[in-house]
């Protein structure tokens, strides 16, 4: 068995509840947020089998889309006590960013 954990973008978050449910692929889905851009993601935990993993990737892979994002860094002093306008950067934001953990074990009660 195996632990996938995929962050993705809200955007593509109910299209993908759909699939796993119409797949029967069963998932944790959580409210995260990015560290760098500070905006709202969503977090995917699926225990599967093994031999069920590829399948859960290649639904990840098709249904989440990889999007440029606008950020604007906040506004910083630097030595001489001067503002700095901040300008917004462009962010190449992926589709998924996906991790797969083996599972020593795993019980249900
Ligand atoms: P954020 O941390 O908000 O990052 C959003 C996007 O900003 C990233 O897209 C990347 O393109 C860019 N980025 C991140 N850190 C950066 C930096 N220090 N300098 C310049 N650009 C930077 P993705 O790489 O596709 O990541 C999307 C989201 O997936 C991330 O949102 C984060 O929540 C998660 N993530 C990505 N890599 C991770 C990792 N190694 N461990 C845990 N979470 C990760």
């Amino acid at each position: 068995m195996k632990l996938i954990i995929a962050i993705i973008q809200d955007k593509d978050s109910n299209r993908l509840s759909n699939e796993f449910v119409d797949s029967g692929i069963p998932a944790t889905k959580s409210s995260t947020t990015g560290g760098f851009l500070r905006a709202g993601n969503t977090t995917f935990i699926i225990g599967i089998a093994d031999e069920r993993v590829d399948e859960v990737l290649d639904i990840i892979r098709e249904t989440c889309q990889s999007r440029e994002q606008f950020m604007t860094p906040p506004i910083s002093l630097d030595v001489s006590m001067e503002t700095s306008m901040p300008y917004p950067i462009e962010v190449q934001v992926g589709g998924a960013t996906v991790f797969v953990m083996p599972v020593e074990r795993f019980e249900q009660f």
